[in-house]
């Protein structure tokens, strides 16, 4: 790891008094969750039109939830790992902290962070197509769950691609961007819209940016540090520097 771009990003920690974190699925990867665009992830297996659209859902609802029961599973088998629980100590060292994810699997809220803004849902969600009925929790549902209350199909509670995120979720979070003077960018390739923007709402306003990832992304020619190497171990080190010179 590059010893002295850890410590020029501790340096813009410990000098932060409004801090955003925007973590993607990278967050997640070495808790053994796939990631979507990296060489085995989630996308070259299936296609996003065929499995992650309304009209996907649409043509074939059984094909598509069978999808997300299988994620669901393999979601009820992983924890969150040190870099999950080092963003959710972060929100004690900076007053103005907010967490901004795109991710579907929960492990924020599992490693303690209580300052999150989802916004893409939930897979431990799940929603009735007809009414307001849900179901929280990865429960195995069946192979075709339908409305106990309308007996309406249930969806998986995430923002499929051509669904509008949740209005709130995405007001605030574009406010949090706006008002940061750093953002820390982790574990995202920087492609899917419009969460990718909040980099540039925050560098628009001269925000700090800081990315973690081992690899460069659509995101990279944004940032003023970049700790290439995965999140698990990347984070605790910056966390470390961090404290370092806070003591
Ligand atoms: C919207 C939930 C408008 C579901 C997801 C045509 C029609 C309609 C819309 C569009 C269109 N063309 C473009 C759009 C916009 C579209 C979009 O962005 N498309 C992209 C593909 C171009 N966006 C939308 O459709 C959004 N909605 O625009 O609505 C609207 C407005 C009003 C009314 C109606 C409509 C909705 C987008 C949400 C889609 N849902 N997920 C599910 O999970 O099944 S997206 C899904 O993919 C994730 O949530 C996440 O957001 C995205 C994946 O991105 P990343 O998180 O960045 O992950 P990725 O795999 O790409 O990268 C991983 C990174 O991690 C890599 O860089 C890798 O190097 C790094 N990494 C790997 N290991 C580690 C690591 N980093 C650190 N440590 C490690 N160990």
């Amino acid at each position: 790891m590059d010893e002295a771009a850890v410590e020029q990003a501790a340096q813009l920690l410990a000098s932060t008094s409004s801090l955003c974190i925007s973590t993607g699925a990278g967050m997640s990867a070495e808790s053994g969750i796939d990631t979507f665009r990296d060489e085995s992830g989630l996308w070259t297996k299936v296609k996003p039109e065929e499995f992650a659209t309304p009209q996907a859902f649409q043509r074939d609802p059984v094909k598509v939830w069978e999808w997300y029961r299988w994620r669901r599973r393999e979601l009820a088998k992983v924890e969150p790992h040190d870099g999950h629980r080092v963003l959710a100590d972060w929100e004690e060292r900076v007053s103005d902290f907010t967490l901004v994810t795109k991710n579907v699997d929960g492990l924020h809220h599992r490693a303690g962070s209580t300052k999150v803004i989802e916004l893409h849902g939930r897979l431990d969600v799940v929603r009735c197509t007809g009414c307001k009925y849900e179901v929280i929790g990865l429960d195995d549902l069946g192979a075709d769950p339908h409305c106990p209350e309308c007996s309406q199909r249930l969806r998986p509670g995430v923002v499929w691609f051509g669904e509008a995120l949740p209005p709130g979720a995405l007001d605030a979070a574009f406010f949090a961007a706006q008002r940061c003077d750093t953002m820390v960018v982790v574990g995202t390739s920087g492609v899917v819209q419009p969460a990718a923007s909040l980099v540039d709402a925050a560098k628009a306003h001269g925000a700090y940016v800081i990315e973690v990832n081992p690899n460069p992304t659509e995101l990279s020619y944004l940032a003023d540090v970049c700790l290439r190497g995965g999140c698990q171990r990347t984070l605790p080190a910056l966390d470390a520097a961090w404290r370092r010179l806070a003591s």
